[in-house]
């Protein structure tokens, strides 16, 4: 039975807080009203908790009334909000309702009440609630293939044809040498696109790798049962034991890699058009392409990406493992002789022709990327010269959490402490900084924040990409510091992180596309806006950017004094907020798939 306060729900009610929230909201984005909670579903032991963000006009906000009811109708909770508070990022006064008691699976409904508003949100408690998310958030890969069409029954309603062969691509003034001189054609075929963009990167790529490896590692048996529905002609699976689903994937972006690595044993920075596609099907693109310019960053994030790969795909290929091996040790070769190429696309291009003006990646500092590559390369090899890099680099740990595209220091701090018997006294140093750097911000979770959440309380926490880069990784380095320790408090704290994400946030967005009530829709994306079919589900977005580089380009309108975690738009053309990649998703189902394996 629905409780009698709700009799008290009215149509001008109901109309009035309308406009007050339309008000309120940007031009480009829905009105996702003021409950905001995990859209996707709770696992029945969760602690869950949802968030009202007032409307202006809330006259009293402790007469607010809280009603919970199950997809029978019956009141399954009552109360009033535990905590009434500002948000420390936008001052909004917000309410955080706790109905963690609740256990059983199921559909409910939560019910608020106040004289000033009235509105009710749906959620659901199961078990595993994770497993359809993360399996969308891998096979977002198979979409972003490059050099192939995607098909059915892989394709799950999204086929598309091939596009960018990348056989025919052409060697950039940048990157000549005698053997292979400017124009010299090389084949490049096959990894994921980037981003919303179709180019090819390896700083990122081999991050995303790294990541992705080491996901599999910290689970291996959950993605060795997991079930992506993809194709793995080409990949090693039909080697016996087989090959699981994730591992194929994986392998479908680093033989691309392979093909980046150059006579000498440097590796292209990236293999790119000259400038940006329109938003246009892959099929269409008809620039020329290029691999460009060598550096040291590349070679590294190469390099530890293969040795990486050659430990974990052992079981699966041995003729694999002995190339990638071979790879990795002649591309930090090839860094030990180049130590300092740094890419600097502006200067680059004063020097050669034609102009690139795609994602730079650019990073001036490869401290991080030594140690990732010289970590990788001992764990692989077990070699001394390795060994002595690991400790010569490893000094500056403080510097290198948290890890992202440019900062990859942590991968190896956390590789380290995952294989910790090899090493004596520093992974204790590691541990403690991990725990270290966690720390104020576990406690911002139960004190500042309105989100209950450990991510999403300072104004710095919101930055291009920050969805994955602060939030999901923070999550992920939780369940990292669970597995240390023990302590129940990552785990929960990692749970928070997803609820963020999921839609206990400041703009009442599930960042994740095709997913929840609120999904982000419409990406900066080009294979989702190209298709016909629309929006391609399991993408995570890049999420609120203060930064705003894209505002004014292509109609893109931020509303004025918008606060930092609101400095998000869901709107094509807007990549500084809305753009997705394959270094977020990433992080994303590291998360989830975490989550879902301990539950
Ligand atoms: O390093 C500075 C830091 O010192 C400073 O405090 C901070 C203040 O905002 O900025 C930092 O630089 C940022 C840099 O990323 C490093 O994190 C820049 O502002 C920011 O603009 C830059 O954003 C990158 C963006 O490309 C533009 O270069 C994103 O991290 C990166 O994910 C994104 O990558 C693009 C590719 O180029 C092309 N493909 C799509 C992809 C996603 O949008
Ligand atoms: O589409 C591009 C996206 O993938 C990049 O992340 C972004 C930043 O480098 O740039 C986008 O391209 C835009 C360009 O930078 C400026 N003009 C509008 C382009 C998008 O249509």
């Amino acid at each position: 039975m629905k409780p009698s306060l709700f009799h008290s729900f009215t149509p001008s009610l109901l109309i009035a807080a309308s406009a007050a929230l339309l008000s309120a909201c940007n031009h480009f984005n829905p009105d996702n009203g003021p409950i905001r909670l995990n859209q996707v579903g709770f696992a029945p032991l969760q602690e869950m908790t949802a968030t009202i963000v007032l409307p202006d006009s809330t006259v009293d906000p402790y007469a607010t009334t809280v009603v919970i009811t199950n997809a029978i109708d019956d009141t399954v909770w009552i109360g009033v909000p535990a905590v009434t508070m500002n948000n420390p990022v936008s001052g909004k006064r917000c309410q955080i309702i706790d109905f963690s008691a609740l256990e059983r699976e199921g559909d409910y409904t939560l019910f608020v009440s106040n004289p000033s508003f009235s509105e009710a949100a749906h959620f659901i408690i199961k078990n595993h609630p994770y497993r359809e998310l993360t399996r969308a958030a891998l096979r977002a890969y198979y979409h972003q293939r490059a050099s192939m069409a995607t098909e059915e029954p892989y394709a799950e309603g999204y086929a598309r044809p091939a596009g960018h062969p990348d056989d025919h691509v052409l060697v950039h003034a940048s990157a000549a040498t005698a053997e292979r001189p400017e124009g010299t054609v090389i084949s490049s075929p096959g990894g994921w696109y980037d981003a919303g963009d179709y180019n090819k990167y390896i700083v990122n790529s081999g991050y995303t790798m790294g990541v992705w490896l080491m996901a599999y590692e910290f689970n291996r048996d959950y993605f060795d049962t997991l079930q992506l529905n993809i194709p793995v002609t080409g990949n090693p699976s039909s080697v016996t034991p087989p090959c699981p689903d994730m591992l194929s994937e994986a392998m479908y972006n680093i033989r691309w890699m392979m093909t980046m690595q150059d006579l000498d044993g440097g590796v292209y920075h990236k293999l790119t058009e000259p400038n940006f596609e329109g938003f246009i099907r892959p099929d269409q693109c008809k620039k020329p392409r290029y691999v460009v310019m060598k550096t040291t960053a590349a070679t590294l994030d190469f390099a530890a990406t293969m040795a990486l790969a050659a430990r974990v795909y052992a079981p699966y290929d041995s003729a694999f493992c002995a190339q990638a091996t071979d790879a990795a040790i002649r591309a930090y070769a090839w860094a030990q002789a180049h130590p300092e190429v740094y890419y600097d696309q502006p200067a680059m291009n004063k020097q050669f022709k034609p102009e690139i003006t795609t994602g730079a990646y650019d990073d001036f500092d490869v401290t991080d990327e030594f140690f990732w590559a010289a970590t990788e390369l001992h764990l692989l090899t077990k070699a001394k010269e390795y060994a002595l890099d690991v400790i010569r680099y490893k000094s500056q740990i403080a510097g290198y959490l948290p890890a992202v595209w440019g900062n990859v220091g942590e991968l190896a701090m956390l590789e380290i402490l995952m294989h910790r018997d090899l090493y004596q006294g520093f992974p204790d140093e590691f541990q403690d900084a991990l725990l270290h750097h966690l720390e104020p911000y576990l406690d911002e979770a139960t004190t500042v924040s309105v989100f209950l959440s450990p991510y999403g309380n300072r104004e710095e926490d919101f930055f291009w990409g920050c969805n994955s880069e602060g939030c999901c990784w923070r999550g992920v380095e939780c369940l990292y510091a669970y597995r240390l320790t023990g302590d129940q408090r990552y785990r929960i704290n990692a749970e928070r992180c997803l609820n963020y994400i999921l839609g206990q946030n400041a703009t009442g967005f599930c960042y994740v596309t095709g997913f929840g009530t609120h999904p982000t829709s419409h990406p900066h994306h080009r294979l989702s806006y190209s298709h016909a079919k629309g929006t391609l589900p399991g993408f995570l977005a890049g999420g609120p950017n203060p930064a705003r580089q894209d505002a004014e380009t292509d109609g893109v309108k931020y509303p004025k004094n918008v606060p930092a975690d609101e400095s998000y738009l869901d709107y094509q053309p807007s990549y500084a907020s809305n753009e997705v990649t394959i270094n977020w998703n990433v992080t994303l189902f590291a998360l989830t798939a975490g989550l879902d394996a301990i539950r």
